[in-house]
This record gives structure tokens, C-alpha cells and sequence, in this order.
């Protein structure tokens, strides 16, 4: 326990966050929200139109109100931790490309770590008359993720939907610390697309109903991670364009992403060896004992074997059945 009477200020919460390996730190102060409705009728919207395909517990009526996950908050300690690393995905018919999210270690584990060390830290710093209360997440609770990374002045919502940071662009992991601490709040960051449209034209499967608005039932990240039906839609399934898990296009073609992209210092997020160029034969044949070969500690045990299987197979040309083999004269 630590002897210090002193409040804590935001200098040193941002200090201890760099610290310990995050790459950029924001602070938001929950009470400054609380007139504003305009995301969670978005998100409303959102449901209301289905957009959220299978994905049930998105709706959980305490994303839309972040007190009902932290009785007694006053503050969100927001981290994003950059994730990319200088490869590039092959245009080889044969090859399969993985998300880069995925390349590496998956990073619940690797920010976990980091956030439940800076959690210890923090509650360490309580006062016998005022204890340090903290609930940390990284995509594991009912929290809008990008929300409070652009209100804690991060980055901004893009119209392709992910926040972009000005230092490393979108290819950052976003996560974040609830606390009862009244800390000083950072501004929040203004938007940067302008009349930009270049992520909505390229998306394949016309995943964007609106600037800023992903439909999942459209979108390949969704059905090549969550989608569990033994079979893909047609639609998707023709235009996968060799992807097999995520999908990286409205991310790759934002100019800011080709700006300001730059190499991870982290070493957990360097691809794993198969995870560059998986042949798409591999994979359309994975079997249980590769599958866990290939995915130790990865986000992309998420895909389960016969998942993998399915979105492989989407993707290699269909031949008639050996039965039926079209006759050559
Ligand atoms: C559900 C989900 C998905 C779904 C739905 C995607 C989506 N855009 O909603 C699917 C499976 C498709 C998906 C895919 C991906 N995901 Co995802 N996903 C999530 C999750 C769990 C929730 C996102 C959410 O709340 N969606 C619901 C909709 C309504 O929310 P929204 O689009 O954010 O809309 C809000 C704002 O945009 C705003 N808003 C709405 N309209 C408007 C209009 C204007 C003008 C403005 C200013 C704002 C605004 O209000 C809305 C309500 O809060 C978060 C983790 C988390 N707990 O937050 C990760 C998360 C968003 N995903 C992430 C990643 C990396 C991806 C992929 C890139 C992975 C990949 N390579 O395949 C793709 C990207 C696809 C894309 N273009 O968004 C990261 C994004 C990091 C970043 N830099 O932003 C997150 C934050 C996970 C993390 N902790 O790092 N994902
Ligand atoms: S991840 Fe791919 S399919 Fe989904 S919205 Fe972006 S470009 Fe479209
Ligand atoms: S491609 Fe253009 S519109 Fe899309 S996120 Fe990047 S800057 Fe914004």
C-alpha cells in the first residue's frame, strides 16, 4: 500500500500507462456525457435494423449506459496499443490472407496483462477514506470501445468505423480502465474523413449502408469470425477475395492508414510463420491437431477448425463432382 496523501493527477496516470507499454492514453469524464443520446440512438438504429446479424449480446442494454456497468464511476482511462507490422498480404490466387489483427499473440492476452498490472497499480494508490475502485476491458464487456477512445481524445470515428489515431492510424487494439477517480479530462478528437468515401467505395460486399454504419450481415469480418452456419451466404462467399479470417480492405486503401501507419515495438504482435501465407488448400483441409498447431494463444481460436474449413472452401474454385466429370469429347 502506498503512504502518499496526495490526489492522483492525470500526469501520472498517463505516465504509468506509457510505462507500462501502451502507446497512447486518454481520459474521459463520464459525467461530461450524460446529456449526450446521439450514440446510443445510433446504436439503436443499428440494432433496430438488424445490422447486428447473430451477434445477440450486442444487444445488452448496459452498452448504453456505462454507469450500469460500474455503479459509482467518474472516469474512463482509455489505452490503444498499435499493432502494425510491415507485411503485406499475397496476391497469390492460392494463398489465403489473414486480418492483421490476427497475425500475432492474441491481444486479450497481451493487453490483459498490461491492464490488469495498471488496475494493481491503481487501486494500490487508495486512501484508508478513499479507495480506488477499477473494472478494465479489451472487447470483454458491454462497453463501445471506439465511443470513449475518440471522447477521451484518442482518435476519431471514422466513416469506415474503426477510431484512427493520428500517430499509428487505425491498426491500433483499443481497451480501457473504468474507475470511481475524478481525473482531468482530455478533449475529444474531431473528425478527420472529410469528403473522403475511398473505404466505402472499395468494401466488396457494400458492407457500409452509411458513411460510418457497418452492416454486419454484409460484412466478411463478420462471416468469416462469426458467422457459425456451415455454409457462407453466396453473396458474401463470391467475393471473399481469398480473405478466410477478418478482412482488412477499408483499412488498407484510408489514406491516413498509408500515412500514418508505423512498426510495432510489439513483439507479441509479430506474425506468427503460418499466419503470412496460409495455402488456401492448407486450410480448406485443417484438421483439429493444425488447428492448434497453428493458433496457439491466438485470437483466431475464435474460428474453429471446421470454420476455417468452410471459408477455405468459399474460396477455391468449384469443380463439378468427381461423379459427374464433364466428358472431353
Ligand atoms: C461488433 C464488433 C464488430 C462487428 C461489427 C463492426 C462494427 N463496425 O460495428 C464485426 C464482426 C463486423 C467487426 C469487424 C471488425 N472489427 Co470489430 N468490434 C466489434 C465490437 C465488439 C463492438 C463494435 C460496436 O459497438 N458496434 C456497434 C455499432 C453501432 O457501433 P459503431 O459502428 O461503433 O457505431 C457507434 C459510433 O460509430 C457512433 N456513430 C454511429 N453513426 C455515426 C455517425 C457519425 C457522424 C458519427 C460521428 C458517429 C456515429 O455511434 C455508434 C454507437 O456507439 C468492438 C469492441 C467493443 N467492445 O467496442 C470491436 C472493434 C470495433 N473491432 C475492431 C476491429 C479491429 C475489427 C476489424 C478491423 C477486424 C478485422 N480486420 O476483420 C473489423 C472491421 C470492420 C469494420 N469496418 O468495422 C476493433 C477496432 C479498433 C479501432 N482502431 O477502431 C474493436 C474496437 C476491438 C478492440 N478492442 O480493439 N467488429
Ligand atoms: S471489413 Fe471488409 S467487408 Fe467489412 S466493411 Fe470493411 S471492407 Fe467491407
Ligand atoms: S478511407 Fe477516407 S472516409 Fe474512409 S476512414 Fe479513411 S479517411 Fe475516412
Amino acid at each position: 500500500m502506498s503512504d502518499r496523501t496526495d490526489p492522483l493527477s492525470a500526469a501520472e496516470i498517463k505516465q504509468k500507462a506509457l510505462d507500462l507499454g501502451f502507446h497512447k492514453v486518454g481520459i474521459a469524464r463520464v459525467a461530461d456525457w450524460d446529456d449526450d443520446t446521439a450514440p446510443n440512438q445510433a446504436l439503436q438504429r443499428w440494432l433496430d435494423q438488424g445490422h447486428q446479424a447473430e451477434m445477440a449480446w450486442m444487444d445488452n442494454p448496459r452498452r448504453q449506459d456505462i454507469r450500469q456497468v460500474m455503479p459509482g464511476i467518474r472516469s474512463v482511462i482509455s489505452f490503444a496499443l498499435n499493432y502494425y507490422t510491415p507485411h503485406r498480404h499475397s496476391d497469390d490466387p492460392a494463398i489465403a490472407k489473414i486480418s492483421r489483427y490476427g497475425w500475432g499473440r492474441d491481444y486479450h492476452r497481451v493487453i490483459g496483462k498490461k491492464l490488469k498490472a495498471f488496475s494493481l497499480w491503481l487501486e494500490a494508490q487508495s486512501q484508508p477514506d478513499a479507495p480506488v475502485e477499477t473494472r478494465y476491458y479489451v472487447d470483454t464487456g458491454p462497453i463501445s470501445d471506439k465511443l470513449w477512445a475518440q471522447r477521451a481524445g484518442l482518435g476519431w470515428i471514422a466513416k469506415n468505423s474503426n477510431v484512427i489515431t493520428r500517430e499509428y492510424g487505425s491498426w491500433v487494439f483499443l481497451s480501457e480502465i473504468l474507475t470511481n477517480l475524478d481525473l482531468t479530462p482530455d478533449r475529444p478528437h474531431a473528425q478527420h474523413c472529410g469528403s473522403c468515401t475511398r473505404c466505402l467505395d472499395a468494401c466488396p460486399t457494400q458492407a457500409f449502408p452509411d458513411p460510418f454504419v457497418v452492416d454486419a450481415n454484409r460484412c466478411i469480418a463478420y462471416h468469416t469470425i462469426e458467422n457459425r452456419s456451415a455454409e457462407l451466404p453466396e453473396a458474401i462467399a463470391v467475393k471473399l477475395n481469398n480473405w478466410v479470417a477478418g478482412c482488412d480492405i477499408c483499412q488498407d486503401v484510408c489514406p491516413w492508414n498509408q500515412r500514418f501507419a508505423q512498426p510495432t515495438d510489439v513483439e507479441d504482435f509479430h506474425p506468427y510463420p503460418d499466419n503470412l501465407a496460409p495455402s488456401l488448400e492448407d486450410l480448406a483441409h485443417l484438421s483439429e491437431a493444425d488447428w492448434n498447431r497453428r493458433f496457439p494463444a491466438s485470437a483466431l481460436r475464435r474460428i474453429k477448425p471446421a470454420l476455417w474449413q468452410r471459408n477455405a472452401q468459399a474460396n477455391l474454385p468449384k469443380f463439378p463432382p468427381s461423379n459427374e466429370s464433364t466428358p472431353l469429347i
